[in-house]
Order: structure tokens, then C-alpha cells, then sequence
């Protein structure tokens, strides 16, 4: 059994709802990384390694650029972009604010190459390889301008000789790193073009495996599982439903007098005029050839056969092929559920009344008699099947079981 959990609302209020959500996550993810960032130059101030105006002034800028990432996520307006994550321009503030950190806390600057890295490396979960490339280029960009800024205004203990060395290292690592996302995001964007192409075939498979190609019905396969699920809620809802097998009348004649393509085309224009004319909830399927298999729930037989008896009146006026000249007709077996009876049992009550529609004459619909009761079985309702205007009950063969 499984249990239903809904979100509580405060979450809801935080993360929005849809694809919002999805994307205030992965900006959620963001503020956790600023988040320990911060805890870390909290440690460093206390320590006396960072001055505290300095720690305020990142501690601001941090709070200011995710506050704004996540009120344009989580309004909803970045929803016009491609990424609405916007994960490019928000690496690239991050970027600058990190550069900023590495030209302000003094000796200990060199830590800060590994954020960068860091800002970097993040990118390959949502980035374009090639915008990968670009910010990485971008955080070698900013924190070599820095360097040569640095030593410029003679920053002390910061000589041309340590500012080539700074250079060099964080200019190859960063474009180094800015190479691996691309590779793992090139890989990130392949896996997941795949993974929707899979998706797609398999919707395609299960449609191949349960659609008739022709009229575009259910074949009999799901028709049948459509049966059987139907069967196994009328157990437990006793409500009834009912089958009504529907065969074309000569149809063998419209092919040899029309052509093959022709008889195609009644089958399909069969299944549309069905379509139109009956409920949601009841099923259409092509049993095989020129033969349909209709399913109604919620109805006793007498209620079916006046859907049916409107369906094969509507066929019988309906004019069909090109030049209009062709109309066919239809006979049809109903057989509503009797409780403890096997759906093979059911569909060859109504196959049987099917036959003797057409023994009497084609163009009608005939209803099979309840079968008698399955001992342990919850009776019939015998009204339901004598019920209706002048509904055709037949009896069946006295030694059908
Ligand atoms: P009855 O009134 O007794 O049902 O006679 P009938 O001619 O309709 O029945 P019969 O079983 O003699 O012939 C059915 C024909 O339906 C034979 C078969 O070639 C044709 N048929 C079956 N499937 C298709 C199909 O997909 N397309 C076309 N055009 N014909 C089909
Ligand atoms: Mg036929
Ligand atoms: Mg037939």
C-alpha cells in the first residue's frame, strides 16, 4: 500500500511549484555552497586571518547576488531563457566576487583559486560544453587582471616574480578544470539527448503494441486488458458492465465489389462514427478483422443495447466512400457480466448471440441471457436484462454451461 505524503505549505512557499521548483532547487544548491563559504571566512575573521570589514563587505556581496538569483528563479521570470537556472550569468558574478575575495585578504589569497575551481567545476552539471569553456576562461580571465592589478599598485609581499607565479598556476588549472567540465558536460548532454530518445521509442512501443494500425482502435491485446482490469473492479464493485461484440454485415462483398482499399477505409470510418457516439469510459477495440469488441461499463444490458441499437442505426444511415453510394450495416451480440463467470465465458455468450444476429437476418443487436448462477457467486440483477423497449433477449443453448 502506498501512502500519499503532500508537501507542508512552508515548502511549498520557499520552492514554488512545477518546473519553478526543480530550478529554485538547483539555486537552493547555490546558497549552500555560499553558505559554508561563509562559514569558513566567519572562522578565518575569528582567527584574525581576514579583517572584518572585509569579511562584511563578501558576506554582502554573497548574500546580495544569491538573494537576487533566487527572487528572479523563484518568481518565475527567468523562465523566458533557455537555462532559467541561470546558472551562466551567475557563475560569472560568483566568479567576480571570488576575484574580488582573492585581491582583499592578503596572504592568504592563494586559498581562494580553489573556489574558483570550485565555481568552475559546479558549471558542468547544467552548462553548454562550450559555455563550460567560456567561464572558465572568464575565472582565468578576472583572477589573472587581479594578479597583474596586484602588482601594479604594489601590493605588498606580492612581487612581479610571486604575481607570474599566481598567474601561471591558476591560468592552467582553471583552463585545465575549464576542460574536464566540458568533456563531463559534452557527456552530461549526450547521456540525456539518449535517455529522451529512449523515452520517445518506448512511448511509440507501447502504442505499436496496443494500437490497431488501421482504425487506430485498441488491438485485441489491450482490449483484453482493458477486460480484465474492468472484470477485476466489477468484483469488487458488483456494478455492471457489459460486452457487445459488433461484426460488418457482408463485409466480404464490400471488398470484392469496392476493392480491398475501400473495405479499409468502412473499417476506419466504422471505428470513427463508434467513436463519436459513445462515452468516455466506454472502450472500443478491434477484435479481429471486421469485428469490434465494445466495453460499457456502468450500464445493465438493456441501457447497452439502446447505445447499441443508436450506433447501428447510425451506420446503417451513414454514407460511405467517395461517391457516397455505399452503406453498410452491422449485427451485434451484447452479453452483460454475470458474476463468477470467466471472461472467456462472457465474450462466447456474446459471440453466440452475435452468430444467431446473424442467423436471424444481420442488422441487429441481440442480448445473450444471464447465465445460471455460480454457486457463491452474488446473484444477477434479472431485472436489468428485462428491462428496456422490447430489448431481444435470446436464450442460450440449454447445455451451455
Ligand atoms: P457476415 O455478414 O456473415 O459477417 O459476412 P462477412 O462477409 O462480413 O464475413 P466474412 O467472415 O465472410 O468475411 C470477412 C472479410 O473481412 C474477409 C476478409 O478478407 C475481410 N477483412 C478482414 N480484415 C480486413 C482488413 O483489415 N481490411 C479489409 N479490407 N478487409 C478485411
Ligand atoms: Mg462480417
Ligand atoms: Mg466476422
Amino acid at each position: 500500500m502506498t501512502t500519499l505524503r503532500s508537501t507542508p505549505p512552508w515548502v511549498t512557499w520557499i520552492t514554488g511549484t512545477g518546473p519553478v521548483r526543480r530550478h529554485v532547487m538547483f539555486c537552493l544548491g547555490a546558497g549552500l555552497i555560499y553558505a559554508l563559504t561563509a562559514a569558513i571566512m566567519a572562522h578565518s575573521t575569528w582567527l584574525g586571518l581576514i579583517g572584518a570589514g572585509v569579511f562584511w563587505l563578501l558576506l554582502g556581496c554573497m548574500a546580495t547576488t544569491f538573494a537576487l538569483f533566487f527572487a528572479l528563479v523563484r518568481s518565475g521570470w527567468s523562465q523566458r531563457f533557455e537555462d532559467p537556472v541561470l546558472a551562466m550569468p551567475h557563475g560569472m558574478v560568483s566568479i567576480l566576487i571570488i576575484v574580488l575575495a582573492y585581491v582583499l585578504i592578503g596572504e592568504y589569497r592563494g586559498d581562494t583559486i580553489i573556489l574558483l575551481a570550485q565555481a568552475v567545476a559546479v558549471a558542468m552539471f547544467r552548462l553548454r560544453p562550450r559555455q563550460c569553456l567560456i567561464l572558465g576562461g572568464w575565472a582565468a580571465l578576472c583572477v589573472s587582471l587581479a594578479q597583474f592589478g596586484l602588482v601594479w599598485a604594489g601590493e605588498p609581499g606580492f612581487s612581479l616574480q610571486r604575481g607570474l607565479t599566481h598567474f601561471t598556476v591558476s591560468t592552467v588549472s582553471l583552463m585545465a578544470l575549464a576542460v574536464v567540465a566540458m568533456w563531463i558536460s559534452a557527456m552530461r548532454v549526450r547521456i540525456s539527448r539518449q535517455s529522451d530518445e529512449l523515452r520517445q521509442t518506448l512511448v511509440q512501443a507501447q502504442a505499436l503494441a496496443t494500437t490497431d494500425m488501421l482504425t487506430g482502435l485498441l488491438n485485441r491485446r489491450a482490449m483484453t486488458d482493458q477486460l480484465e482490469s474492468e472484470l477485476a473492479r466489477v468484483s469488487r464493485s458488483g456494478t455492471p458492465v457489459c460486452v457487445a461484440l459488433i461484426d460488418i454485415d457482408h463485409f466480404k462483398k464490400v471488398n470484392d465489389h469496392y476493392g480491398h482499399r475501400m473495405g479499409d477505409e468502412v473499417l476506419r470510418a466504422f471505428a470513427s462514427l463508434a467513436q463519436g457516439d459513445l462515452r468516455q469510459v466506454d472502450q472500443l477495440g478491434r477484435w479481429g478483422g471486421e469485428e469490434f469488441l465494445l466495453m460499457m461499463p456502468h450500464v445493465d444490458a438493456s441501457q447497452a443495447w439502446v447505445a447499441v441499437e443508436r450506433l447501428r442505426n447510425r451506420i446503417a444511415a451513414h454514407p460511405m466512400g467517395d461517391s457516397g453510394n455505399l452503406t453498410v450495416t452491422i449485427s451485434a451480440g451484447l452479453a452483460q457480466f454475470s458474476p463468477g463467470e470467466s471472461l472467456d465465458r462472457w465474450i462466447e455468450r456474446a459471440d453466440q448471440v452475435l452468430y444467431q444476429a446473424k442467423q436471424s437476418g444481420r442488422n441487429r443487436c441481440l442480448i445473450a441471457e444471464a447465465p445460471p448462477p455460480v454457486p457463491g457467486a452474488s446473484p444477477v440483477p434479472v431485472q436489468a436484462v428485462a428491462r428496456g423497449p422490447a430489448a431481444p433477449v435470446v436464450r442460450l443453448h440449454p447445455s451451455s454451461p
